[in-house]
């Protein structure tokens, strides 16, 4: 699949902006057939927004959410190929273009898209009505369980995040030739000052058709071009994508009929490589050291929609701190914050929403205890099979940014047991042969330490998520520092680089203590030292990244302050200490 484009050949039309919107608590919409008019009761909601914060009343509802718009079909769109595209709808949907059901998705953060031609007419307006469901189960990814309470049902979920919902991104409806480019892969090499770029087109109705690919620099000039669907382009004296020079290079795929050009795609490409090498990160064959953090899609009001603003101005904090890359925690992100990454020369660890496998994690502060994670009830071989797709999608969509280094197929799952070493083993295959060229992990959690951990033997990497000075040794930074290094030089001795995915103290900003105790902004800031204390003595280590970028909403709870606050920044982007701190050691200042 392929995100909708302006190009010589090709249109798209954004369906963002307020949509028809009505809550159906009954579950009556589906058979009622909502699709087939008005809907009923209808309030208006914004595209993209999460649905949860914007009005008083409706923030904790689950179930089917129904959303609805009329667009006219451009009059020039007469014998053209129409798409409708959503780049997601959490947590799954189905979509109607009049009274025809036109496509169904599972998986809240990935793209979808179905051929609309049969149902429009060019000048003609059509109604769209999707049903939005927001509801997780042990099938979903990420899992979930509805359980009754004396107040009625309520959705229980083992993730720390909110369940925030909703249309979050784009929706598009686009035009195509007949004949079109449906797909492109693109791998890159380096020998030396020569870049290679190999790419594969697929293609539908293309008899008698030619393909034809030009790469060109930032500057617009060709540096290469190819015929057929696949190919090789050699460029001497290549300008390498490399962190902190996103240099990026444009490669038109054409499809071509008696010398003319019926269809045209255009894909950004950053020539670099990544490798694995002992324990050892190479980016171009040169040693990465990971700096940054673990962030989330979450702001005031808009919840997990996506916002450009906020896209500029987390990356200018990135800047301003010295981070050089973030992990997309703990889902896929909005595409168009991998191609600003790809055009800033941030590095990206891409993970999917798989979170919260893990029943026995949380000691009651994230809810329902007393389930096991793996097992024919709970988390099972349709799970397994539906994480499995999330995966795929995640590298169908992401697998030409030359900013992801690194797929991460789940964060914190359970991971000490038969039952998940059964569950990831063909996880991790998925992966990689849907891409061999990107090392992959998983993120372990503390409960499976070195030595018990039976998933770790699958990565390339070992990514690790610590609170000792948090949840362990709480308040006793010099405990903390012994047991932590005693566990990392054990990791150390499996050889493979390790990547601190997580470390973090909740902060309440404005707290202040004279003797650092947790919650203060001296805390976090003494924590903070005491683990780069441990990095900087374990060779292994090749990254840093904190838990959070920013306090984010979650479930409430006695261990939650309005919200998850360990934040170096706050929700509205304001400093902590800490962030200065962070300033410091990662731009190398004083
Ligand atoms: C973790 C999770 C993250 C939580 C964090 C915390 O290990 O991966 O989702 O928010 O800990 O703050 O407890």
């Amino acid at each position: 699949m392929l995100r909708p484009q302006d190009t010589a050949t090709r249109e798209r039309k954004s369906l963002d902006g307020l949509w028809r919107f009505a809550l159906d608590p009954d579950g009556r919409g589906r058979q009622d057939a909502w699709y087939s008019g008005p809907l009923p009761e209808a309030r208006e909601m914004a595209v993209p927004a999460s649905f949860n914060d914007i009005a008083p009343d409706i923030g904790d509802y689950f179930g089917d959410l129904w959303y609805q718009t009329t667009v006219r079909v451009p009059r020039g769109w007469d014998g053209r190929r129409v798409v409708l595209h959503f780049e997601s709808a959490t947590h799954r949907a189905t979509v109607w273009v009049g009274d025809v059901e036109v496509m169904s998705h599972e998986g809240g953060y990935t793209p979808f898209e179905a051929d609309i031609t049969d149902h429009v007419r060019a000048g003609e307006e059509i109604r769209i009505t999707a049903v939005v469901d927001n509801t997780l189960s042990f099938q979903s990814i990420p899992p979930g369980v509805i359980e009754d309470s004396p107040a009625g049902p309520r959705l229980k979920y083992w993730h720390d995040f909110f369940n925030y919902a909703g249309i979050h991104r784009s929706v598009w409806l686009s035009a195509t030739p007949t004949a079109y480019i449906s797909d492109v892969t693109v791998v890159t090499g380096l020998d030396v000052s020569t870049g290679t770029v190999e790419y594969r087109t697929e293609a539908e109705g293309t008899d008698g058709h030619g393909f034809l690919a030009v790469l060109r620099d930032a500057g617009g000039n060709e540096v290469a071009r190819g015929e057929g669907a696949d190919g090789t382009l050699t460029v001497p004296d290549v300008h390498r994508w490399a962190p902190g020079d996103g240099y990026l290079y444009d490669l038109e795929l054409c499809l071509t009929r008696d010398g003319e050009t019926t269809d045209s795609y255009h894909q950004s490409v950053g020539v670099r490589t990544v490798e694995v090498r002992g324990t050892e990160f190479l980016i171009n064959g040169e040693p990465f050291h990971f700096k940054g953090f673990g962030k989330h899609e979450d702001i005031a009001v808009i919840g997990k929609g996506h916002n450009d603003a906020y896209l500029l101005h987390d990356f200018e904090l990135l800047e301003w701190s010295g981070a050089n890359s973030f992990r997309t925690s703990h889902y896929p992100y909005a595409e168009a914050v991998l191609d600003y990454a790809d055009r800033q020369g941030i590095v990206v660890i891409d993970e999917t929403a798989a979170v919260g496998l893990n029943m026995g994690l949380g000691g009651g502060i994230f809810g329902a205890q007393g389930y096991t994670t793996f097992s024919p009830e709970t988390v099972n071989d349709v799970t397994q099979e539906v994480h499995a797709q999330a995966i795929r999608e995640l590298i169908a969509r992401d697998k030409n940014h030359p900013s992801v280094v690194i797929w991460s197929i789940a964060n914190e799952p359970e991971s000490d047991t038969e039952g998940a070493e059964n569950y990831f083993r063909p996880l991790f295959d998925v992966a990689r042969g849907a891409d061999p060229t990107r090392p992959v992990g998983f993120v372990n959690v503390m409960l499976a330490p070195h030595g018990k951990c039976r998933v770790s033997q699958f990565g390339d990497v070992l990514m690790l998520n610590r609170y000792y000075g948090w949840y362990v040794d709480t308040g006793d930074l010099a405990s903390a520092e012994i047991h932590w290094r005693e566990e990392l030089e054990a990791w150390a001795t499996d050889g493979k680089p390790i990547i601190i995915t997580e470390y973090g103290a909740d902060t309440y900003p404005g707290l202040h203590a004279l003797e650092p105790e947790p919650w203060s902004e001296e805390y976090q800031v003494a924590y903070l030292e005491m683990n780069h204390r441990v990095f900087d003595a374990v060779p292994a280590v090749v990254g840093e990244q904190v838990w959070n970028f920013a306090d984010f909403r979650t479930v409430s709870g006695t261990a939650r302050v309005g919200g998850n606050k360990k934040g170096v920044f706050t929700r509205d982007r304001q400093p902590k200490a800490a962030a200065h701190l962070l300033r410091r050691r990662w731009r190398g200042l004083q």
